[in-house]
């Protein structure tokens, strides 16, 4: 099949996904065509049956804000008549499904009649989506994508009580390359994050508001009052300066690390013993998946769809949002004994398997298929 995919190209969980499956799908003989305004993070190697086509948006003094949504439907319009492509499959609502929608109607007035997959991935519908300024176009939107599919029950749930749906969910889980956190790095060089004695604790994310990096910063302080520890912070975002601080007036600066973004979390997640995701809102949680997978237990709140990826008492422990000291509680409870903390590890791993590439993508392939029967009806 020839398939558009139209994501974020940054660090998002959703850009992640998306281009990882576009990646499994030029595996499994499809044609695949990223666009979207900048090549994707995670797209390292272009191969004969992966595209990357870039979105422009020319300045004009006139705009306030630069009309990405116009230039991304006409860039559709021309790459599916361009390279005759059968199918488009949208990664977050805001805005590219409403953009998908206006290339489909501009695609049906010449004749071509091409299905949409709309993949809500979280804050597009917690978040940000279900804002009265978006609402509308939001809710429309999905109400005329082909087929929609949401990262977990959670957000499934979500949607529907938070918008009018009329058109069908279908859960299709985030997945994971399992091979790729297999630990047979040389590289896996713990001994340059902490002493031999000192655990590693790591949080991954975009440091938003959303994800309680201070909870993050308050459960690793009791933690190290216990046992000898680091914090090592990969990402970016607006909560890291307050974050510095916080830990420089906590004198705990020197026990945590801020690497920034990183393309090579799974190298970090290789030294690591415990994961922590303290979120206020999660649909999925890919980055605890990420750490399961590299046979890291994981802390986190019970939130959205975490409980639907973290087994509570199995690859970790879930607790309220904001229940710090449950948390750092549940952190000591694994890291404070070796049997344990192994117990844990391989539970984890186990855990993420179900998550495999393999047992997800063709899910996705059902849904296609799907989709181009329901245009051909
Ligand atoms: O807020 C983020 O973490 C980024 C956001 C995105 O869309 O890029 O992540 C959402 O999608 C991920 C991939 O499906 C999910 O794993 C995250 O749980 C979800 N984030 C939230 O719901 C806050």
């Amino acid at each position: 099949m020839n398939i558009a995919i139209v994501c974020y190209p940054t660090f998002g969980g959703s850009g992640v996904v998306a281009t990882e499956l576009g990646i499994a799908l030029a595996n499994n003989g499809h044609e695949v065509h990223f666009i979207t305004y900048k090549q994707p993070v995670k797209l390292e190697l272009l191969s004969h049956n992966i595209h990357f086509h870039e979105v422009s948006v020319p300045k004009y003094p006139l705009f306030q804000y630069q009309p990405y949504e116009l230039a991304l439907s006409s860039k559709l319009v021309n790459m599916v008549k361009l390279h005759n492509i059968e199918l488009l499959h949208v990664h977050y609502a805001i805005p590219h499904a409403y953009a998908g929608y206006m290339a489909k109607k501009m695609l049906a007035e010449e004749g071509i009649h091409i299905p949409m997959v709309t993949t809500l991935h979280g804050t597009d519908i917690t978040l940000v989506g279900n804002h009265p300024f978006y609402k509308p176009a939001v809710t429309f939107s999905i109400n005329n994508s082909d087929v929609v599919t949401s990262v977990s029950q959670s957000l499934k749930d979500d949607t529907l009580r938070l918008f009018d749906i009329k058109t069908d969910i279908h859960v299709v889980p985030n997945f994971i390359d399992v091979t790729k956190y297999k630990h047979t790095f040389s590289d896996c060089k713990r001994e340059m994050m902490a002493e031999e004695h000192e655990k590693i604790i790591t949080h991954v994310s975009n440091l938003r508001e959303v994800k309680r990096i201070k909870d993050v910063l308050e459960v690793f302080y009791k933690v190290q009052e216990s046992i000898p520890a680091k914090l090592i912070i990969v990402g970016e975002g607006p909560e890291k300066a307050p974050a510095e601080e916080w830990c420089e007036n906590h004198g705990i600066s020197k026990k945590v690390i801020f690497l920034g973004n990183s393309s090579e979390v799974n190298k970090i997640l290789c030294f690591s013993d415990l994961f922590l995701l303290p979120s206020e809102k999660e649909s999925f949680g890919l980055a605890a998946l990420e750490a399961m997978a590299s046979g890291v237990p994981v802390i986190s709140s019970n939130t959205g769809g975490l409980p639907e990826v973290n087994k509570h008492g199995i690859s970790g422990y879930l607790s309220d949002v904001g229940d710090v000291a449950d948390m750092a509680e549940n952190a000591l409870k694994i890291l404070s004994d070796g049997q344990e903390l192994l117990r844990f590890k391989i539970q984890a791993k186990e855990t993420a398997q179900g998550f495999e590439t393999n047992l997800i993508v063709p899910l996705y392939e059902e849904v296609y298929e799907k989709a181009m029967k329901e245009v051909v009806s």
